[in-house]
């Protein structure tokens, strides 16, 4: 009957998500070298298979080859029917005229970075490769060189591979950290290669981009959970202060709701971080806080009870340490689920997301760390 009330808190958190999604914003990365190096599959690699799955992708007004796929926060700008090399001009003059395009626009629409990727196995860059690099950087673009496919025993790369890199580092070409990266995208059951070298392609991929993409760029890729953890923390330090200065003049347990909208913006913005859809951070997030009524009452109510202190809240007000602490270990717990929906966990085996145990997940961390006094300033 009161159905529109049982969704409040579903669309708050859908609301919450998209605005930190905006404010996430994109990181546009543009992918050039011939056709087959491997181009797409290092994309997939890093960012995850939804954007690479080589679609169309949308052409981009003022320009007749290229193309720019996108997905929540990542872009990707690659090249169609024209080739590095063969048709430079028309390619380098395409791309002046679509960045010359994008330059009034936000920084989430621009180009930030370009990968140029060269296939070891072919051993060789050819002289119109180099003059391509040179132009990218000229446009602007931060350009990280890229060597696809370099077989690796140990620690030794390929010595063809090494003798390739030697004779492109010759050129002294203006590419980021005067760096020739050496990758393998994907395992190789065949020969027992494994993939090595993603994470440093991400690295220099994080020092190329404007600071102000950071947060995209750590949105978007699948490799470094260690980056997406340090900006999940960053997201509970705000909501924890924030949530112990509103406490700080106690708040009466009926009004215990306003601290929600808090909370909601925290968890919003780790589900962001660890890019999990607004359509499964939604469901997650009612399942894992077993609230989708009332405005937030019984999100409280039902949660608050493990906080130590809080006993006495339920008839009276919530202190600035309660609220602290209970904000800290939502966080945290909220944390835990998003690690494991972003690693394919926590779902049934038809792919379906179960709620039972992310709910199982969710508490239990919630519990042991709200039963802890006080959250860590
Ligand atoms: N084993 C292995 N195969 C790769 C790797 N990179 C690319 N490939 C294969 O090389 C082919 C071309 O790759 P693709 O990413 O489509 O190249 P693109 O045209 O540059 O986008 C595909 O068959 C890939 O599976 C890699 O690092 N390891
Ligand atoms: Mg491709």
């Amino acid at each position: 009957m009161a159905k529109p009330r049982d969704e409040w808190f579903g669309q708050a958190f859908g609301k919450a998500w998209k605005d930190q999604a905006e404010e996430v914003g994109r990181f546009n990365l543009a992918i050039f070298g011939k056709t087959g190096v491997g181009k797409s599959t290092l994309v997939n690699a890093i960012f995850g298979s939804e954007i690479a799955e080589t679609g169309i992708g949308e052409p981009v007004t003022r320009a007749e080859h290229l193309y720019l796929h996108q997905s929540g926060t990542l872009g990707v700008l690659d090249t169609r029917g024209l080739e590095v090399g063969r048709d430079n001009d028309l390619l380098i003059s395409e791309l002046r005229d679509y960045l010359h395009g994008m330059r009034r626009k936000p920084l989430a629409e621009q180009i930030h970075v370009a990968w140029y990727c060269v296939r070891a196995g072919d051993r060789r860059f050819e002289p119109t490769e180099g003059e391509f690099v040179r132009a990218l950087h000229e446009l602007g673009l931060p350009v990280i060189l890229v060597l696809t496919q370099v077989p690796r025993s140990g620690t030794r790369v390929h010595p063809d591979a090494e003798a390739l890199a030697a004779s492109i580092a010759a050129l002294d070409l203006p590419v980021q950290d005067g760096l020739i990266h050496y990758t393998m995208a994907r395992d190789d059951e065949f020969t027992g290669q494994a993939a090595y070298g993603l994470q440093e392609l991400l690295d220099a991929t994080f020092r190329g981009a404007p600071s102000g993409v950071a947060h995209a760029i750590t949105a978007a890729q699948r490799i470094d959970f260690d980056r997406k953890r340090e900006r999940a923390e960053a997201a509970i330090k705000l909501a924890t202060g924030a949530a112990t200065t509103a406490g700080a003049s106690p708040i009466p347990f009926s009004d215990a709701a306003i601290l929600v909208p808090l909370q909601l913006t925290m968890m919003a913005s780790i589900a962001v971080t660890y890019g999990i859809s607004i359509e499964r951070s939604t469901a997650a997030s009612i399942a894992a806080t077993a609230a989708a009524t009332t405005a937030g009452r019984s999100l409280v109510g039902n949660l608050i009870k493990f906080v130590p202190g809080a006993g006495t809240a339920v008839a009276g007000t919530i202190n600035a340490t309660v609220a602290g602490t209970f904000t800290y270990a939502m966080g945290h717990a909220w944390v835990r689920v998003c690690e494991r929906l972003a690693h394919g966990e926590l779902r049934t085996v038809g792919g379906a997301l179960d709620s039972d145990r992310i709910h199982r997940v969710f508490m239990e961390e919630f519990k042991s760390l709200a039963s802890r006094r006080g959250p860590p300033s």
